[in-house]
């Protein structure tokens, strides 16, 4: 599988993100077929040192063992105790060109919004972009305006081959629309980590 094909289910969970043991969440959700994970301990809630570090691990060992891409959120210091496969950054955490340098083999992913963040950052040291978020989102505190899917194809255009997904808002019953707009995957919470039947949500994504 090539980057894009790894980025088409994208689940993004922290133990903030569940109601139930974040665990059995994952195993239900590689049972219906997610093709990467980012372990996204923040905001309200998270854990933090040694038992964000013990989650990762659990969490790290399921990826290993159904060959899921395990990507760390922000945080570089577990990049290596995690042996994560890479890491994802937003816009105010570290710069992705020291990153870069840092991390020379990993793969690092970057969040856009806009056009201006697109300018401001260098992109050409990213593997991936995460584009959004596409819909509304309460997930995320301090996220952005919704910026529709139209901003999938915007992105799509400046990059005709960057391995691309969508964020923020998606559902078994939109994803479809990220996609057609120009999308490789997307990547998704809480439609996920709050559904009943978490391995039928990830099938219909
Ligand atoms: N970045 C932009 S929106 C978002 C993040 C981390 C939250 C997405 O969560 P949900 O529940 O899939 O809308
Ligand atoms: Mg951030």
């Amino acid at each position: 599988m090539n980057l894009q094909q790894r980025l088409r289910k994208y689940l993004i969970m922290g133990s903030q993100n569940c109601q139930r043991d974040p665990v059995v969440i994952l195993e239900e959700a590689i049972a219906g077929g997610i093709t990467a994970f980012q372990f996204r301990e923040k905001g309200p809630n998270a854990l933090e040192t040694e038992e964000k570090l013990e989650l990762g691990l659990k969490l790290r060992q399921l990826c290993r063992k159904h060959h899921v891409m395990f990507i760390v959120n922000d945080d570089s210091v577990l990049v290596e105790p995690l042996e994560a496969d890479g890491i994802h950054v937003g816009q105010n955490d570290v710069d992705v060109e020291q990153l870069r340098s840092t991390f020379p083999e990993k793969i690092i992913g970057l969040s856009v919004s806009s056009e201006a963040e697109v300018r401001k950052s260098a992109i050409d040291v990213v593997d991936y972009l995460g584009a959004g978020p596409v819909f509304g989102t309460s997930t995320k505190i301090d996220a952005k305006a919704p910026v529709g899917t139209e901003w999938i194809t915007k992105v799509r255009a400046m990059y005709p081959n960057m391995p691309l997904v969508g964020i923020g808002g998606i559902t078994a019953q939109n994803s479809r629309s990220v996609l057609e707009a120009g999308a490789d995957g997307v990547s998704v919470i809480s439609a996920v980590t709050q559904a009943d039947d978490v391995s039928r949500v990830v099938e219909r994504l």
